[in-house]
Formats: structure tokens, sequence, C-alpha cells
């Protein structure tokens, strides 16, 4: 299987992807993750995406697309992968079908994660992230908006989009998603 997980910040994405790899035993690629492992390395790429991450803004898509081109290629991902935080802008997203095309391969599925504004504010207040606080949260909301959001309907359009009711407990969401895909 192939999956994109979409969702506003902190609508749960990684909390469900990691349940979900384990279930249907594919990975779980968090770019997300990914971005905050070089940044606590101290890596080229850490140094270099801290303070973007930090203020709220995304990576620039060149940057990311090196990162997912490599991820995708190491063998775990011939089985399938569920990919979290990626695509998160047009550009990703034909990135994203050109690695796929190359190897022959079509997404399963797009599961979007809905969640009222101001649950996602507090969970965030609730976690405490670096890039939590209220002032960056607001930031992450309005790039969601503005460059993540039309995915929704580029998914849409190609019949590929998944929809579910975030708000509720992360069994329930879990469970919504497994039928959404028909799992
Ligand atoms: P991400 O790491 O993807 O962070 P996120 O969107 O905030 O988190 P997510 O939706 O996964 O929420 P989570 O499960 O953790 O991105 C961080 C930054 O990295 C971006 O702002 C950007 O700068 C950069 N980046 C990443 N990918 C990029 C890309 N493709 N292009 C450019 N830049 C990129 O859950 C959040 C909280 O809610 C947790 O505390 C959790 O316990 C809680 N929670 C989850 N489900 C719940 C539920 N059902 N009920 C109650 N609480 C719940």
């Amino acid at each position: 299987m192939r999956l994109v997980l979409l969702g506003p910040p902190n609508s749960g994405k990684g909390t469900q992807a990691a349940q979900l790899a384990e279930h249907l035993g594919i990975p779980a690629i968090s770019t997300g993750d990914m971005l905050r492992e070089a940044v606590a390395e101290g890596s080229e790429l850490g140094r270099r995406v801290d303070s973007i991450m930090q203020s709220g803004r995304l990576v620039d898509d060149e940057t990311m697309a090196a990162v997912v081109r490599e991820r995708l290629a190491k063998v775990d991902a011939a089985k399938g992968f569920l990919l979290d935080g990626y695509p998160r802008t047009l550009p990703q997203v034909e990135t994203l079908e050109g690695l796929l095309a190359d190897a022959d391969r079509e997404l399963d599925a797009a599961v979007q994660i809905v969640v009222p504004k101001e649950i996602l504010i507090e969970r965030a207040l609730a976690r405490g992230r670096k890039d939590d606080s209220a002032e960056v949260m607001e930031e992450r909301l309005k790039v969601y908006g503005e460059l993540t959001a039309p995915l929704v309907g580029y998914y849409g359009g190609r019949s590929l989009l998944r929809t579910v009711d975030g708000d509720r407990s992360i069994d329930q969401v879990f469970a919504s998603i497994l039928e959404a895909i028909g799992r």
C-alpha cells in the first residue's frame, strides 16, 4: 500500500502514521521527524532547516525533494509506504508523482484528517514542542491554508481522497482511517 496522510499541524498525522505503519507492515515516513533528527544531529541539513521549522514556515521544495527521493529509494519502501507530512505543496505533489512514475507505482489513497482550528491550537499548547507556541501555530496554520490545503482538491479530483474526522479519540480516528482505506 502507498498512502499519503494530509492534515493541518497537530491534526495527529504522526500519531496515526505510527499505528498504521505497524498495522499495515509498511514504513511510516515522516518528513517532520526526519528534519528534527537532522537538527538534533547538527548535520548540514539540520543547520539549514532549524530556524525555518521554528518559525512555522516550510522547508523549500527542492530540499524536501532530495530528502524524500533518498528515503523512498531505501529497500523497505519497495513494499509500500505511508508518507506523513509529504507532500505539503503542489510542487511536492509533482515530485512525488515523478518518483512514483519512475518506479512504475501509484498511490492508493490520500487520507485527510480534519480537526477544528481551536482544537489544533489546544493540542499544540499541550504538547509544547519548540514550534508549538501560539504565535508559531498561527503561522503554521496560515501556511497550511495557503500551500497545503489545495492538495485536498488535487487528490479529490483524482478520486484518491479519503476524509476522516480527527477530533475524536486516537483509537476512533485509527478505526475510521482503516475503514476509509478498506482495511
Ligand atoms: P510535522 O512534524 O509534520 O508536524 P505536525 O504537522 O505538527 O504534526 P502531526 O499532524 O503529525 O501531529 P501529531 O501526530 O504529532 O512538521 C513540522 C515542521 O517540519 C513543519 O512546520 C515544516 O517546517 C517542516 N516540514 C515537515 N515536512 C515538510 C515538508 N514536506 N515540506 C516542507 N517542510 C516540512 O499530534 C500532535 C499532538 O496531538 C500530539 O501531542 C498528540 O499526542 C496529540 N494528538 C494526536 N491525536 C490526537 C487525538 N485524536 N486526540 C487528542 N490528541 C491527539
